[in-house]
């Protein structure tokens, strides 16, 4: 049913008497308008007559978290899954202060959502939970709207799903709840925000832009084509992998495009700080890259060091031009990836013999075999390599998994398993906050229902929100955990010990993680040996319940990640 320029109050009604809705009915009519099926909420005062009323809309699936940062994290992570708008809603005051981490970390990765936020009364002499909703939002990077009129109720919904979708920005509304108790006034029916898209439109690339660009396709010797998310959405997957054929060009993803050329022999799978050893020292030697569809991020070029010597030309629909405190490309080109991509392909049959020598057997041999960091550490009795542990989940995890990648120090292990599709990659890196990723991925398992989503994740950060097994459990949630617990906080261990000083700050031993996701009822297994990983996964995909893997890793095993940083911050140290 279109929910379109209907009287969107009858949605929703509490009572059957001949009077108007009240407001908060009224407001959660027009959110079913914007086709919102599904919330993440945490009630109090300020938010529990409109969510409890949300609750009953025909069709409504609701999620009640234990901590508000979490109700917006899932919402992102149910952004991630499914493409629309997230929704979630939390109290007045304190409510909303626990949402600063998830709201910034929205606006860094540019999800959209809608915040529903009780304000405390407008005709309140005093509260306790009055605070300056709009300064909070404000410094997170949202949007706020402050619903005063009943008159405008129509209005202030429509402008939140607007912008969220339009600026890709999470939007917060904040609505006193006394106001929410009065009767919505007789004001014209709902009319969805998506009617007032402009259209995007497709930029088209710049004959003379791209004929530059195909003479350095013709005269690099090691030429790499760097695919970015913007590829996926473009359509452009299979172009891009043509035009590297025609050229002779090695393949490469960012981070959000991880997985997508694993299939061909001469793609070194993501680069930048995420990388394999190979994809580092073919970074070295690059004459020309080719970056499509990526917008260049600190990682993605690993800080600057990832291609010394290349000429880098970044073709994007928005290319950035300075990002992450760095100029990322030495040649710009504004257009979508697969017009640009098309364009290149279609002067090639006219053109001469690309220079390209960089395929070679051997190097197919090297991409195939070889592991992705060689360096040796002797792990303690009793723990794991973590390079190990992810060798053998590759073998194991079925390749149709949405991923959600923890942070930490973990996260460079399971990043280089290969396989996997790209568009199931879930990743939040942009304001580096570790605790949110459990809620990332019950959002997204909220999303498919399937169970057949993972979670990496470290020991400190899944112990930071470990309340919500509660919700996993109580919603009969299904999804996989695998917790390296290496019990500490890695990131910090190995800075401190590479510093020389006391590590013990960081330390706190490997808390028994499967007992405790026992506790909550769900089901929990403790791995100190890589052979019980292919029976547990086997077990996982037959039973109907969550599971979290408790796996004791070494806390030696320092990642290729975080030597680099080591060795960067030990090069400012001399330099200064
Ligand atoms: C909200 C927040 N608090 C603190 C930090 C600093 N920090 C970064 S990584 C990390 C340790 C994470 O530990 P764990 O999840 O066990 O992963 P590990 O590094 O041990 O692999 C910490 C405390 C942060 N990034 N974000
Ligand atoms: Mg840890």
């Amino acid at each position: 049913m279109s929910h379109s320029g209907v009287a969107m109050s009858d949605l929703i009604r509490s009572s059957t008497a001949n009077v108007p809705p009240r407001i908060y009915e009224g407001l959660a009519s027009a959110f079913l308008a914007e086709g919102v099926d599904t919330q993440f909420c945490l009630l109090g005062d300020g938010n529990m007559h409109w969510s409890t009323a949300m609750m009953h809309a025909p069709g409504m699936k609701t999620y009640h978290a234990r901590h508000e940062h979490c109700a917006v994290a899932m919402a992102m992570g149910y952004h991630s899954a499914t493409g629309k708008i997230g929704v979630a809603s939390v109290t007045c005051g304190p409510g909303f202060t626990q949402v600063m981490t998830a709201l910034t970390a929205a606006v860094r990765s540019r999800v959209p959502l809608v915040i529903f936020a009780g304000e405390v009364p407008l005709g309140a002499h005093w509260h306790s939970q009055m605070t300056d909703h709009h300064a909070f939002a404000a410094a997170c990077g949202a949007h706020y709207i402050a619903a005063r009129s009943p008159r405008l109720m129509h209005q202030y919904v429509r402008d939140a799903f607007f912008v969220a979708r339009h600026e890709r920005r999470p939007v917060v509304i904040g609505v006193p709840y006394d106001l929410q108790q009065q009767r919505m006034p007789d004001i014209a029916p709902y009319e969805q925000s998506a009617l007032a898209l402009p259209p995007v439109p497709c930029p088209i690339p710049d004959p003379q832009t791209m004929a530059d660009i195909m003479e350095r396709l013709l005269a690099a010797r090691c030429p790499i084509l760097v695919a970015g998310r913007g590829v996926l959405h473009a359509g452009a997957v299979d172009l891009v992998e043509k035009l590297a054929d025609k050229v002779g060009a090695l393949l490469g993803t960012t981070l959000l495009g991880r997985g997508m050329y694993d299939h061909h022999p001469f793609s070194v799978g993501v680069v930048g700080g995420f990388g394999r050893d190979i994809a580092r020292e073919v970074g070295r030697e690059a004459d020309l890259v080719v970056a499509i569809g990526a917008s260049l991020s600190h990682h993605t070029l690993d800080g600057g060091r990832m291609f010394p010597k290349a000429h880098m030309v970044q073709i994007d629909n928005e290319p950035r031009g300075i990002w992450h405190g760095r100029r990322v490309a030495d040649s710009y080109v504004r257009a979508d990836a697969r017009l640009a991509v098309e364009h290149v392909i279609g002067q090639f049959d006219k053109a001469r013999t690309p220079m390209a020598a960089i395929r070679s057997a051997d190097l197919a041999r090297r991409i195939r075999d070889e592991p992705a960091d060689r360096a040796e550490f002797a792990v303690e009795p009793g723990t794991l390599d973590p390079r190990q542990v992810f060798a053998e989940l590759e073998k194991w995890l079925p390749k149709d998994y949405d991923i959600v990648p923890g942070d930490g120090h973990q996260s460079y292990f399971h990043t280089v398993m290969r396989g996997g599709d790209p568009a199931k990659y879930h990743s939040m890196t942009g304001f580096g906050a570790i605790g949110s990723d459990i809620a990332y991925a019950i959002g997204i398992a909220a999303a498919r229902g399937t169970g057949r989503v993972v979670l990496f994740e470290g020991d400190g950060s899944l112990l930071m929100h470990i309340q919500e097994l509660e919700l996993i459990k109580r919603q009969k949630l299904k999804l996989l955990i695998v917790c390296s617990n290496d019990g500490a906080y890695g990131s910090e261990i190995h800075k401190l010990r590479a510093d020389g000083m006391d590590d013990s700050g960081a330390i706190f031993g490997r808390t028994d993680l499967a007992a405790i996701a026992r506790g909550f009822g769900l089901r929990g297994e403790t791995i100190t040996d890589v052979s019980q990983i292919g029976p547990l996964m086997r077990s996982y995909e037959q039973h109907g319940d969550a599971e979290l893997w408790n796996v004791h890793m070494s806390d030696k095993v320092v990642s290729p990640m975080m030597r680099a940083t080591l060795e960067a911050r030990n090069e400012e140290k001399v330099s200064t």
